[in-house]
């Protein structure tokens, strides 16, 4: 009677030790996936072609194409219109790449991943 009393105990350690273990690497993957970084946007290491005129003004070298640093700066300050609620509509593939709810404006939370990618 006490041999099978403390065999119950033992399986029911065991039993934690197995559910403790499973949520642990439960957790683990939920953990590992909010540290999944979004992938590098294009702009940054090729750059991206001008497609509107207020791009024009931060190409300048002329070439037709923003180069990563002056699509930075296109962008940064971009990000500071949309955040106070002025340009926000999707103009170019350069933004497209950022209306995540296909809406055609680039709202404050969306505008948040622009800042993000100017910053690092
Ligand atoms: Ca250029
Ligand atoms: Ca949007």
């Amino acid at each position: 009677m006490v041999f099978e009393k403390w065999m119950a105990v033992g399986f029911s350690v065991v039993l934690i030790f197995v559910c403790g273990s499973i949520f642990a690497e439960e957790k683990a993957a939920v953990t590992a996936g909010v540290e999944v970084k979004r992938s590098e946007p294009d702009w940054k290491t090729k750059g991206c072609v001008v497609e509107t005129k207020a791009q024009m003004v931060y190409d300048l070298n002329g070439n037709g194409w923003l180069e990563p640093d002056e699509a930075k700066k296109y962008l940064n300050d971009r990000y500071h219109k949309i955040f106070n609620y002025a340009d926000t509509g999707v103009d170019s593939d350069l933004l497209r790449a950022y209306d995540t709810n296909a809406n055609g404006a680039i709202d404050p939370r969306e505008a948040q991943a622009i800042r993000e990618d100017c910053q690092n």
